[in-house]
């Protein structure tokens, strides 16, 4: 059974649940969480201390239940505008470069025909409730590649259990708020009033964004990659933009993939970061034209892919009660923005 696209009238959530099939145990579970209205339709649901979009909830407890990881798959995990997109890019450039070879000029490359979000499926997009199926494991020797914006304590157990490495993609939260409140409004429905800053501002600040609250989020990968630094690979989408050879290869390091001398000699880390690069990616046709197949046009994950945007929207205010909520919360932690 495939699910039903949003309908575009956008019905009461408990209407929605009417047109595909539940379980009663999951309508049951769903009617006690805490709801709130969400940010793009329907409602957010808080589960096991996370927010997530309703339709979510019955795929994100299939995927626990049913997602069996390899131990040579590769796990890229992040909350929603951190980046996703551009790091599906690049671990899939890497770690694929034996079959496709990484150049810009390369016709016959994925990423030049493909957005990068079917070619490194979310774990949870494709898990339904009752169905024993895995996302399409790409059709591509091993490593699989998957993505996940799942926080640490929702994956699956299979994913803990196995030796799969996990790289985490986290960002500045002002810069998230500013790409989150253009996407909320791209996506939103057009018979929906759009988005104020402030409204997406407030939301997540309390915590109320899709798989929020942002900083327990980034605190549980990050305290996995002080623990298990072998395991998962923590990095800013700042750090990468800032010195994205020395990032890359130290992912590539990592994954256990490093570039030969050969390919340092050859240049193969620059036409990495080129073909990834969001001058690149945001001019294919398949990004400017294209739609996943949700329906959702591939280029709202391409706005502006800069560091220090928030400077442009945010105000002083706003600011000074995000910068002291980040300071709270990540306190002792040794991570900061
Ligand atoms: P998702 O988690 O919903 O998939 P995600 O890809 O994380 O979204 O977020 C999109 C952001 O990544 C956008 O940021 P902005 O709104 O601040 O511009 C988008 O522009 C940025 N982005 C997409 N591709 C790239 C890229 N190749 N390089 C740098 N940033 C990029």
């Amino acid at each position: 059974m495939s699910l039903p696209q949003i309908p575009s009238s956008l019905p009461q959530q408990y209407d929605y649940f009417q047109q595909i099939e539940l379980s009663q145990e999951i309508r049951d579970l769903i009617s006690t969480l805490p709801a709130e209205e969400g940010l793009i339709s329907g409602h957010l649901h808080q589960y096991q201390g996370f927010w997530y979009p309703t339709m979510r909830i019955p795929r994100i407890l299939a995927t626990q239940k049913h997602f069996q990881a390899h131990d040579t798959d590769i796990l890229l995990a992040t909350t929603p505008k951190s980046g996703t997109t551009w790091l599906k890019a690049i671990l899939f450039a890497l770690v694929k470069r034996v079959h496709y070879h990484p150049h810009p000029q390369n016709i016959d490359h994925p990423l030049l025909t493909n957005n990068s979000h079917p070619l490194v499926p979310f774990l949870e997009n494709k898990q339904q409730s009752g169905e024993n199926q895995i996302p399409d494991a790409n059709s591509y020797a091993p490593p699989r590649l998957f993505s996940t914006h799942l926080p640490l304590a929702h994956l699956p157990q299979s994913v803990k259990d196995s030796a799969c490495k996990v790289v985490y993609l986290c960002r500045n939260p002002k810069d998230i708020v500013v790409s989150l409140w253009h996407f909320t409004n791209r996506v939103r429905h057009k018979s929906l009033e759009t988005n104020s800053l402030e409204k997406v501002f407030q939301y997540f600040c309390r915590g109320m964004n899709g798989y929020g609250p942002f900083w327990d989020h980034v605190l549980g990968y990050w305290k996995e990659s002080l623990e298990r630094p072998e395991t998962v690979f923590f990095v800013k989408y700042e750090e990468m933009k800032e010195k994205p050879g020395l990032h890359l290869r130290r992912l590539a390091e990592f994954l256990g993939c490093p570039f030969s001398p050969e390919e340092e000699a050859q240049g193969v880390v620059d036409n990495v970061l080129k073909l990834c690069s969001f001058e690149t990616l945001s001019n294919l046709d398949v990004n400017k034209n294209g739609r996943l197949s949700t329906g959702v046009e591939n280029s709202v994950y391409f706005r502006q892919g800069k560091a220090g945007d928030w400077k442009n929207y945010l105000t002083a205010e706003m600011v000074e009660q995000l910068d002291r909520i980040t300071e709270e919360k990540l306190q002792g932690s040794g991570l900061k923005f």
